[in-house]
């Protein structure tokens, strides 16, 4: 079992979050990679996703989020950057040749560069704007954005049950951003649904989200 409070590796997860957030959190990038290649962590829990963190925190990650990873000495940030040094360890996440592990490391920053912000976007617009008189033309100004990127996703993934030949950190970035997408965008792509189903249906990403769960409750408050 991956979790272990003696593991040398630990990572960082919130002790609560709104709802909207639950179960969204990004350190379940971190601990699914793990967890398909049964290498044990222990969790930092931390409070207040939205409060300033204490200085010692703000050292390890600059912009004060979550998930931070430490390992005998080396303290990483960014969750692709993570996620790469995980790979490098296990040629099960990240193929050891330079084509494959070249490809692998495309589509993880294509998941966070190209995908996540369009997705980010209507998520940040959908919970700040409720109830608003500008939110309905956000939507519409943002959203074709997000929906000409899943188009061009899909067609790159067609009919494979991964963005490459086999399984790599890169579906486990892609796969983690399309699954805070609303359904509605993934509609038009049934191969999109069926990927995230294909992902979040391996017995690592279910561990992982059960670990992820456990320690996380609903009920930090929204700021306002
Ligand atoms: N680019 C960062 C994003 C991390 C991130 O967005 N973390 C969120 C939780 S999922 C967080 O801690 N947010 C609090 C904040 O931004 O202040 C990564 O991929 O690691």
């Amino acid at each position: 079992m991956p979790v272990d409070s003696d593991a040398a590796i630990e990572i960082t997860a919130y002790k609560a979050v709104p709802s909207f957030a639950y179960g969204r959190i990004k350190d379940i990038r971190i601990r699914w990679a793990l967890d398909e290649i049964g290498l044990p962590y222990r969790a930092r829990l931390i409070d207040g996703i939205f409060e300033d963190k204490p200085q010692d925190y703000m050292a390890d990650q600059p912009f004060g989020q979550v998930p931070v990873y430490k390992e005998n000495g080396l303290t990483l940030f960014e969750s692709g950057s993570i996620l790469i040094h995980i790979g490098e360890r296990d040629e099960r996440l990240l193929p050891r040749d330079a084509k494959g592990r070249g490809r692998a490391i495309s589509w993880a920053i294509a998941a966070l560069n190209s995908v996540e912000p369009m997705i980010q976007t209507l998520v940040i617009l959908t919970v700040k704007g409720q109830g608003t008189d500008w939110l309905a033309g956000s939507m519409e100004a943002a959203k074709p954005f997000a929906e000409q990127r899943l188009a061009r996703l899909a067609q790159a993934l067609g009919d494979r049950d991964w963005l490459e030949d086999r399984f790599s950190i890169g579906d486990i970035v892609m796969i983690d951003v399309l699954r805070n997408a609303n359904p509605q965008l993934l509609a038009p792509h049934p191969n999109l649904a069926a990927y995230v189903a294909r992902g979040t249906s391996r017995p690592a990403f279910q561990s992982a989200m059960a670990a992820h769960l456990a320690d996380c409750a609903v009920g930090e408050p929204l700021p306002a």
